[in-house]
């Protein structure tokens, strides 16, 4: 049977099409894979992207879902969720435990499924884990996902597994890899907005520079406030520079362990709104805001290239582009060089992986 959505000629035995309700004036859907899809920020992730909040209210979605073999029961029932949504734009969905099958001609990936840190795990057992799936993951998308494809890395850890993953991939091309660091640069806002009483959309150009990990540099040097009408420098109107270094720092820093210390389970609400937030941004652009992204690193502001950084980024026409020219003040210059060189070292362990 066809599927009556994207004329595709034969279904799986696993698709569902029943939720299919988008009207035939709409674009041809696009299919967006999900992986860690039975986990908790899938859980969130989803509604998002099947509701249109990331493609487009005109944009319909073909939802691959990727998990482990053990966890196909659970997926089970997000799919019945999926479908009791009733959502107009949500044209398909295909669970799956077969990367091949869940990359096949993907626009988008949210690479979302990673092992979890576990009792007594050290650092380096984690990354070597995690590493080994983005190596196979990056290899599965080389051989099935389109040329196009664009990439959001966010199971940790993420800046590492993005670089891997593109290592794994070499026919797509490397700027399609992205690390999610968007919820450190939504953290980092919403504490600038409250610090200052304002809104936080008016706040805005507030920086996460390097690893998404405790030597992250989130940095308000450049960011700016919306005060009486007029955008004024942040550091300007906070004028505390000791909290800026310090409180601030440190707060965005450790956001994610207070998370999950008050809820005791890991951020996952937050970081589906950021994932959505930038792969939206990447496809429908950012206009007069900067986003930060973890985007291999060409060297641009004394970084180690070849490692997946976070830098401020614009996007137009679906292309990111690093921002040009902002002064790095002394104590930025040990904050990146700091975090620059966690990511070299992650980058050599997870090259050591690779080779066995
Ligand atoms: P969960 O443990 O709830 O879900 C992870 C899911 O991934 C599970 O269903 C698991 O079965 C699946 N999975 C494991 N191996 C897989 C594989 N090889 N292929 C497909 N699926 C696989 O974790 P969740 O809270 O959803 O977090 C997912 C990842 O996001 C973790 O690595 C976490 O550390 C990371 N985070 C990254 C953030 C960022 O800002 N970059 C912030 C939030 C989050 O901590």
């Amino acid at each position: 049977m066809a599927c009556f959505c994207c004329g595709s000629p034969k279904l799986a035995d696993n698709e569902i099409t029943a939720v299919v309700t988008a009207p035939i004036t709409m674009a041809a859907p696009i299919k967006v894979v999900i992986t860690g899809a039975a986990g908790q920020i899938a859980y969130s992730l989803l509604y998002q992207i099947a509701s249109g909040a990331v493609f487009g209210p005109e944009q319909p979605v073909y939802l691959h879902l990727l998990d482990i073999a053990p966890m196909m029961g659970v997926l089970e029932g997000v799919v019945m969720e999926l479908a009791d949504c009733a959502l107009p734009l949500l044209a398909g969905v295909l669970p799956t435990a077969k990367p091949e099958e869940a990359f096949k001609d993907v626009a988008a990936a949210f690479l979302v499924g990673a092992m979890p840190r576990k009792e007594g795990m050290e650092r380096k057992d984690l990354l070597s884990a995690n590493v080994r799936i983005f190596k196979e993951q990056g290899q599965a998308l080389d051989k099935v996902a389109r040329k196009d494809v664009k990439i959001l890395v966010v199971g940790n850890p993420a800046n590492t597994n993005a670089l891997i993953c593109s290592k794994y991939a070499p026919s797509i091309p490397k700027e399609n890899f992205t690390a999610m660091t968007r919820l450190d640069q939504n953290r980092a806002q919403a504490q600038l907005a409250a610090k200052l009483g304002v809104p936080v959309q008016d706040v805005k150009n507030v920086i996460i520079w390097g690893n998404h990990s405790s030597t992250q540099f989130p940095d308000a040097a450049n960011a700016v406030v919306k005060v009486g009408g007029d955008w004024k420098p942040v550091p300007a109107v906070v004028n505390d520079d000791d909290y800026l270094k310090t409180t601030f720092v440190t707060t965005v820093q450790k956001r994610g362990a207070a998370v999950i210390a008050a809820r005791k389970l890991s951020s996952a609400l937050s970081a589906a709104k950021a994932a959505a937030d930038h792969m939206r941004d990447w496809f429908q652009g950012t206009g007069d805001r900067w986003v930060s992204m973890g985007v291999v690193s060409d060297g641009s502001y004394g970084t180690p290239r070849e490692v997946v950084f976070s830098f401020p980024c614009t996007v137009s026409n679906g292309k990111w582009k690093i921002v040009e020219g902002l002064t790095i003040s002394d104590f930025a210059r040990q904050m990146l060089d700091n975090t620059g060189k966690e990511l070299a070292e992650e980058k050599q362990d997870a090259m050591d992986v690779c080779k066995d």
